[in-house]
């Protein structure tokens, strides 16, 4: 089944920033790892953050972060608005939403499934979504539009998913994130006989799990998250296929009021897919520590190595890039 999709020509990406982004993740990836289980999140996230905006700043693109770091006073850089980029006569006009180092308590752990991630889409096209909680539900590509609902009880969704499946209710997995919030979810889960599989953080790679269940085992992706983690896994299920139904958790007056001043309207409405991310996207992931997605940054003698997965959604190419670093000093520039 393919998965593309008609995009108007005014909002394709050039292709060849593709393979650009490539090099903003691989940087960003090899500098959060030099900091790998040492216990210190800031200081890896801030490695990562560094290396991300040196290279965004070498791309020929006229780039703004809308989802990033956070606020201006309290992200010194990749702050929300931000503009990034060396296209100062007239690069493309773009909206970037990154994550330079998504997990990191994994990566101050060293545990699995942390990675450095952005993705890229026409200038206006991407939610301007506040750092608020986001409700996610998600599952990969080959189901009907009415297989899953945000608003229906777990159970409603996993038996419909069964169903679409071919399979009993045991043969479904919900992959969560451990948080006592989920308590109530995963009893409810656990009740229809699906297995939940959990993880303590990292849910845009949680979300991408689903578009591959042969392989991940994951069938279907359910909870609350960062809303920044939802349009990045929004934006590389634009381009691996999939469906995702969203809300932003907007529970105090302030939240409202910033979420207005992004843009948004009702603070109720279910975000598919195509309200987060709404022309062509690329997206890309570069593993920092090893994980089920990617393997993390390896420093040999002569060589640092990476893995990078990178997406287009107007193709739907999704290319897996293992390089060979040789020139060790292009990530020595802090
Ligand atoms: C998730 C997860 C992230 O934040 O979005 C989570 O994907 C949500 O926030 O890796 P809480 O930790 O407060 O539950 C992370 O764990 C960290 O960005
Ligand atoms: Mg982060
Ligand atoms: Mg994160």
């Amino acid at each position: 089944m393919s998965t593309t999709i008609s995009v108007p020509p005014q909002l394709l990406l050039e292709r060849i920033l593709t393979l650009e982004i490539v090099r903003v993740t691989e940087r960003a990836a090899v500098s959060a790892a030099r900091l790998r289980g040492h216990g210190n999140e800031k200081g890896a996230d801030q490695a990562a953050v560094d290396a991300m905006r040196r290279e965004l700043n070498k791309m020929p693109i006229e780039g703004t972060i809308v989802i990033g770091e956070g606020e201006r006073d309290e992200a010194p850089m990749l702050f929300i608005g931000e503009k990034v980029g060396a296209g100062i006569n007239g690069g493309p006009k773009v909206d970037i939403a990154v994550d330079p180092l998504e997990g990191t308590t994994l990566c101050a752990k060293n545990m699995p499934g942390s990675i450095a991630t952005m993705a890229m889409a026409e200038g206006g096209t991407l939610l301007h979504a506040p750092d608020v909680y986001m409700q996610k539900i998600a599952i990969g590509p080959g189901y009907d539009k009415n297989v899953i609902d945000i608003d229906a009880p777990p159970e409603d969704n996993i038996h419909r998913l069964a169903q679409a499946k071919g399979v009993p209710t045991h043969g479904i997995t919900v992959l969560v994130l451990d948080r006592p919030r989920h308590a109530e979810l995963i009893a409810k889960i656990r009740a229809t006989g699906a297995g939940v599989q959990l993880i303590t953080d990292g849910d845009v790679a949680g979300v991408i799990h689903c578009a591959d269940p042969e392989n991940t085992g994951v069938d279907i992706y359910m909870g609350t998250g960062g809303a920044p983690e939802g349009v990045l896994a929004a934006a590389a299920l634009r381009c691996i296929g999939g469906q995702m139904q969203c809300r932003l958790l907007l529970d105090t007056h302030s939240k409202r009021n910033r979420a207005e001043s992004m843009g948004i309207e009702d603070p109720n409405f279910v975000y598919q897919i195509e309200d987060m991310v709404k022309g062509d996207c690329l997206f890309a992931a570069t593993g920092v520590t090893d994980g089920s997605l990617l393997s993390g940054v390896k420093f040999r003698k002569d060589v640092i190595q990476t893995e990078t997965v990178v997406m287009r959604s107007v193709t739907g190419t999704v290319r897996y890039i293992k390089a060979d670093h040789r020139q060790f000093e292009k990530f020595h520039l802090d």
